[in-house]
């Protein structure tokens, strides 16, 4: 039997189902791809920028109404509702189907049908899994182009005909009303249906490689994670891997390729969004980036904050929902230029001062990742990159300090169990309400929390040397609201301070939460930051932090009896800490 066989089966299954007028493999050729821009192009479904000052760049307007993830219509379809967890919206797989199926049904007549063979992860990694994607979308297509392997690189990895995770995607009628995101872990199959939004129509990102990724990475032993991965090069020249967990829109792409404002120290960049992560041989974990492209947020990239970004989406971008200038340029809110005259909003309309953003505060560039000035030179590393530190970022304005250091893994876990975020543009729904999120997964999990929290637990003692894990908060307000640390490339003075503890140099106080720098600890050479405002970001309340640790109580509740013991030891523990 050849290797395609299983993928044929499906594909056909799935054409029977929607009925296309045309069934085309994507080989993931770049004359495949200006093949797609110009298809998009005549259709007015892409529109062509500045070619001169642009080059090979376009801007694509999605559906008002499908600008972001919308995670009250995405599901885990697991057997059992408990493998699902309280955190995660539920269907039993048969409903799912029938009800979902009903959708599919018809729903790509008339159109092209696009299959997508997919691999996440470097060429010829053990790490790396293959996915087949089908879709009626161009834009999907040409997207998964740039964030994936498309074509002969993903077939040639599969070892056995059903060795791939199985999307089927249609554009429907758009309307929310009939947008669904099933996940079927158990059949490693993805449904999306309603949506051409990124997060709910790309399926090789969020819904493979971490809702199926996840569930997949626990059964075999590794981990899937919302993380951004990058060398950290000090003046000597040793680079020190880091990995970072922060939620939507909360810092990942920026820190990934951050200038360091460090005089001798340098940031290389692997990944902006995704990690996989195994153990080796001898007990070390090593990351991948499943993905080849960024799939970036648009508003606040400059100059200043992001040079690399600005640098990197100059040629061979898709922007989405950006607005465009008189002459076919890009333009967003915190570019760092001024809105020029004869603008053009988001949605196509005269933009005028005063009103509503010009451009969506989820719009976002799609960009190849070798394009990125900072790439790591090992980021295609088969073997991946030893990861020596975690960190758990997260945006709240008030109680979490600028950064601290867990006592050990299992600690450090619970601080990752912990995490509580300010919600953002990225999903569909009300900005800048605090709500849980653990590891800055709790849109990505594909199964129940308490056995990913118990997962992470023992990842430790197989480690030979777990690495260290940070907290951090680059969005603590004073009480006029203004951020007290000015965040971005002077990060690196932070991620400097880390580097040290693992070396088991940098100096910090044990407190209850933690280990805090002390008021010397981090270079904080040509910045100009008074002594007190340093010290209200590195600040901790007893009280404020008692009436978290309250509410953190009430959301491992909603676990019950499946909540690892060593996460509540740690919460009692810090109650105690605490003088609670
Ligand atoms: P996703 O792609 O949605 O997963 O987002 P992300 O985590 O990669 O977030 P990204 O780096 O794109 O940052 C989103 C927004 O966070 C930016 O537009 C900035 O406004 C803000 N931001 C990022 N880094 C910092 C920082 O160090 N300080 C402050 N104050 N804001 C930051
Ligand atoms: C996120 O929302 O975390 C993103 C964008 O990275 S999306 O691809 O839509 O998930
Ligand atoms: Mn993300």
């Amino acid at each position: 039997m050849s290797i395609t066989a299983g993928a044929e089966r499906w594909v056909d299954e799935v054409a029977r189902l929607t009925q296309p007028a045309k069934v085309i493999w994507a080989d993931g050729s770049r004359q495949e791809y200006d093949g797609l821009v110009e298809d998009m192009l005549r259709a007015g479904t892409l529109i062509e920028m500045n070619q001169r000052t642009y080059p090979g760049c376009s801007l694509h307007r999605s559906h008002p109404s499908d600008v972001a993830r919308t995670e009250q219509l995405t599901f885990i379809c697991t057997r059992s509702r408990d493998d699902a967890g309280p955190t995660n919206n539920w269907m039993a797989p048969a409903d799912g189907k029938e009800r979902v199926g009903a959708l599919f049904r018809g729903s790509m007549r008339g159109r092209r049908m696009f299959v997508i063979p997919y691999l996440m992860g470097p060429a010829d990694s053990p790490m790396s899994r293959v996915g087949i994607m089908v879709t009626d979308s161009a834009y999907v297509v040409a997207s998964m182009h740039i964030m994936t392997r498309v074509g002969r690189v993903a077939l040639r990895h599969m070892r056995a005909p059903e060795d791939f995770v199985a999307g089927l995607h249609s554009l429907g009628d758009l309307s929310p009303d009939r947008r669904f995101i099933l996940h079927f872990p158990e059949e490693k199959l993805v449904w999306s249906i309603g949506s051409g939004y990124g997060g709910n129509a790309l399926l090789g990102k969020k819904c493979h490689a971490l809702r199926i990724g996840s569930w997949q990475a626990r059964e075999e032993g590794w981990m899937a994670e919302h993380m951004l991965i990058l060398g950290l090069e000090d003046p000597e020249g040793r680079v020190t891997y880091l990995a970072a967990a922060m939620p939507s829109a909360s810092g990942k792409t920026n820190l990934a390729m951050m200038v360091s404002a460090l005089p001798g120290w340098r940031v290389w960049t692997v990944g902006d969004d995704i990690a996989w992560i195994h153990v080796d041989a001898v007990g070390q974990l090593r990351a991948i980036n499943p993905e080849r492209g960024f799939f970036g947020v648009a508003p606040n990239t400059s100059v200043k904050t992001n040079p690399n970004a600005t640098t990197m989406v100059r040629a061979n971008t898709i922007f989405t929902n950006v607005a465009l200038t008189s002459d076919g340029e890009p333009w967003w809110e915190g570019m760092g230029t001024d809105p020029p005259p004869g603008l053009v909003d988001w949605q196509g309309k005269p933009w005028s001062p005063g009103g509503a953003p010009a451009a969506h505060p989820n719009s976002r560039f799609t960009a190849p990742v070798t394009q990125c000035p900072s790439v790591s030179p090992a980021w295609e590393d088969p073997q991946g990159v030893p990861i020596s530190g975690f960190i758990f970022g997260s945006r709240r304005s008030r109680v979490i300090p600028l950064v601290f250091e867990a006592f050990d893994w299992q600690h450090g876990v619970f601080l990752g169990s912990a995490m509580s975020t300010e919600t953002t543009a990225a999903i569909t729904g009300q900005v800048g309400v605090v709500r849980r999120d653990p590891m800055a997964m709790i849109p990505f999990c594909g199964y129940n929390m308490a056995d990913y929290f118990g997962h992470w637990l023992n990842m430790g003692p197989r480690l030979a040397k777990p690495p260290r894990i940070f907290r951090v908060n680059w969005f603590r307000r004073d009480e006029d609201g203004q951020f007290l640390w000015p965040g971005y490339g002077e990060n690196a003075r932070i991620l400097a301070w880390m580097v040290e503890r693992i070396r088991g140099t940098g100096k910090a106080v044990e407190t209850p939460l933690g280990f805090i720098p002390t008021p010397d600890a981090m270079d904080l050479s040509g910045l100009s930051l008074p002594r007190e405002r340093l010290a209200q970001a590195l600040a901790w309340d007893r009280a404020e932090w008692l009436e978290a640790l309250g509410d953190l109580g009430k959301f491992y509740e909603e676990f019950g009896g499946r909540l690892p013991g060593p996460i509540r030891e740690e919460l009692s523990g810090m109650i105690r800490r605490l003088g609670g």
